[in-house]
């Protein structure tokens, strides 16, 4: 009988145990989603001309700026966050917008065009 118990009492705390990892990892997961301007990216300004847009609307070849403080001016493909971001946006306007780099990837996450 007390053996009986005592397995029970393991299971319990196996079961509590299993818990607390799920609902931990949810945790995290919920913390890391919603981070803009969160310590893992940087965000910058980026000025330059369109030189082409991506058909599906992921992409944008930018002839831009100077990037402080990131890179030279330069002709480059950026990703870009969504697809209405590039609403309005075609190849030959001059845009302004945000960039942040997520580890070692660049996105455009802001695009207004300039008059
Ligand atoms: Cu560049």
């Amino acid at each position: 009988m007390r053996t009986c118990q005592r397995f029970v009492r393991i299971g319990m705390c196996v079961s509590a145990v299993f818990l607390l990892m799920v609902v931990g990892c949810r945790n995290e997961g919920g913390e890391k989603a919603p981070q803009p301007g969160g310590a893992a990216e940087n965000q910058y300004e980026v000025k330059g001309q369109v030189v082409a847009v991506d058909p599906d609307g992921q992409a944008v070849t930018l002839d831009h700026e100077e990037i402080p403080g990131l890179m030279k001016a330069m002709e480059m493909k950026f990703e870009v966050e969504g697809p209405a971001i590039l609403e309005g946006i075609q190849a030959g306007d001059q845009v302004q917008g945000r960039l942040i780099v997520r580890d070692s990837d660049y996105v455009i996450t802001e695009l207004n065009k300039q008059p």
